[in-house]
This record gives structure tokens, C-alpha cells and sequence, in this order.
């Protein structure tokens, strides 16, 4: 099969919402030995397509409910295969969910499974996720690291609320962890207005630097 053609075959299915399509040719390739991840990463190629065309006019809220579902359905697929390769020990625990306001949880979910696959153990608050029950969270089970997700532009105000509220509570209960933001539309001048430890738009990237967080490698 030819790498490149099916790299952007896979992504303009997925912008063109063709569901049937899209699933017949990711189980193709699972048959065929492809690796998961990048199945993965092609189909977010695709709905990073469906946004533009969502902020064009062509696609309306419709659009990206279909595209959330394709995804969601993609990773069923995938997963039990991601879950097969993993590898590692369950010694860190990762608080994550995505900040107040925001309902997007594809990304977020990926970060969790991902991390699950690694050993991590994973506390997932869901979505639209308050300041101060995230802070409360952490200070109720102490985790190793805190990941915060949002993919909307609103979000950046609440993830800086986020991080406040949880170095405050740190502060005062004498607890120590990284905060990583991530989702789609982070980049560094986001990461220094919310004042984050670490960005991340790659969910595996994540993970990995979780590992090194922990020292593990
Ligand atoms: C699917 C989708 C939806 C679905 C979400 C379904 C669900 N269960 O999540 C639904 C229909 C609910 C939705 C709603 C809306 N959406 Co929407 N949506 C999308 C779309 C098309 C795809 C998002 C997605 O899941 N991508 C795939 C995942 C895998 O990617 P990801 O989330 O970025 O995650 C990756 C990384 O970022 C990273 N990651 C994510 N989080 C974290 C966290 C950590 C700690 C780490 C390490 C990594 C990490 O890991 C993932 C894999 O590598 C995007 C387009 C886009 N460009 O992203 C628009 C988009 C995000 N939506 C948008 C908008 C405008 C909306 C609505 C306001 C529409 C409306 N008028 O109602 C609402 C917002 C509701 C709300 N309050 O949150 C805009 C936001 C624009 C902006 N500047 O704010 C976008 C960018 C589309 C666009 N281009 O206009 N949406």
C-alpha cells in the first residue's frame, strides 16, 4: 500500500464524514499490521479538516457531532490493539480532565487510554470541569501530574483559573505536581498566559513526557 496516498486517503474520508468508508479502511489497514497511532494521527488530520470547514460555513454543528462519532468509533477499533502493544508498570497517577466550559473530550480520553496502556493510574474528572473541583480532586488524591484539556478559544481563560487554583491548593496542603495543558489550539504564547508547566498537542507526546516526569524513560 502506498503510505502517502493512504495517509491522506484515511484523513479526506474522515473530512468528508464518510463513516462506512473511513471504518472498513481503518479495520484494512489493522488487518494489514498498521500501526494504531498513526491511524490515530491521520484521523485527527481529518478533523482538523472538518473544523475549517466548520469555520468556512460548509460544515455546521452537525458536521462536527458526525465527525466526534466517526472518531469515537475509530478509536473502539483501535484501541484493543494500542492496549495489546502497551507496556509498563501502574506507579504514577495522572489527574486529567478538560477545563470549565469546554465539552470536547475526544483528545482527552486519548490521553487517558494512552496513559492506562503506559501503567499510569488514571483519575478522569470528564468535561466542563470547575477550578475548584479540580483543585479539590488533587488534593484528595494527590497525583503525580495533572493534565488539563481544552480545545476551544474560551478555555484558555478557564485552564489559567485552573492552574491558580490548583498551585494555591498545592501551596497550601504542601503537594508537588507538574501541570501539563493540551488540545488542538495550545502553543507556547497560550502556555505563558495560563502559566502551565507543559504543553502538549500530541497525546502520545504526552504520555512520554509523563514517563519522564517520573523518571522512568
Ligand atoms: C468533534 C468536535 C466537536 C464535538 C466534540 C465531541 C466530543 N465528544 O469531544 C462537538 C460537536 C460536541 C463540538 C462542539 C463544539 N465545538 Co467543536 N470541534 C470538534 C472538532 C471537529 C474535532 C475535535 C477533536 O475531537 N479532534 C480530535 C482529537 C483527537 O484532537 P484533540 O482534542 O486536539 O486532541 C489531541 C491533542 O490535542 C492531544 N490532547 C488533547 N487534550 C490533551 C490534554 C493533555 C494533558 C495532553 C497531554 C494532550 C491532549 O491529544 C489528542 C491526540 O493527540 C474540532 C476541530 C479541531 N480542529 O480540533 C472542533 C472545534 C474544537 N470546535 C469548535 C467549536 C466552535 C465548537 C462549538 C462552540 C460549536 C457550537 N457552535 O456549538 C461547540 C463547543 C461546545 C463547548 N462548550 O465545548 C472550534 C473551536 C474554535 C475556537 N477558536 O474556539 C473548532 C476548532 C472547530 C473550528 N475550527 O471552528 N465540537
Amino acid at each position: 500500500m502506498n503510505e502517502s496516498k493512504s495517509n491522506s486517503q484515511l484523513a479526506k474520508l474522515v473530512a468528508d464524514l464518510e463513516e462506512d468508508t473511513v471504518l472498513e479502511l481503518v479495520q484494512q489497514r489493522l488487518n494489514a499490521g498498521d500501526d494504531p497511532l498513526q491511524i490515530i494521527d491521520e484521523c485527527n488530520q481529518g478533523m482538523r479538516d472538518v473544523g475549517q470547514r466548520y469555520e468556512q460555513g460548509e460544515y455546521f454543528v452537525a458536521g462536527l457531532i458526525m465527525s466526534g462519532e466517526i472518531f469515537r468509533e475509530v478509536v473502539e477499533l483501535v484501541q484493543p490493539l494500542i492496549e495489546q502493544k502497551s507496556e509498563g508498570n501502574a506507579s504514577g497517577r495522572v489527574l486529567v480532565g478538560t477545563v470549565s466550559g469546554d465539552i470536547h473530550d475526544i483528545g482527552k480520553n486519548m490521553f487517558g487510554m494512552l496513559l492506562s496502556c503506559h501503567g499510569f493510574e488514571v483519575l478522569d474528572l470528564g468535561v466542563d470541569v470547575p477550578p475548584d473541583v479540580f483543585a479539590a480532586k488533587a488534593v484528595e488524591i494527590k497525583p503525580d501530574i495533572v493534565g488539563l484539556s481544552g480545545l476551544i478559544t474560551a478555555s484558555f481563560e478557564t485552564m489559567k483559573e485552573t492552574v491558580t487554583a490548583l498551585r494555591d491548593q498545592a501551596k497550601e496542603h504542601q503537594l508537588s505536581f507538574p501541570i501539563i495543558i493540551g488540545g488542538g489550539m495550545i502553543d507556547d504564547q497560550v502556555n505563558q498566559y495560563v502559566g502551565a508547566d507543559y504543553w502538549m498537542t500530541d497525546a502520545m507526546a504526552g504520555v512520554r513526557l509523563c514517563e519522564e516526569l517520573l523518571g522512568k524513560q
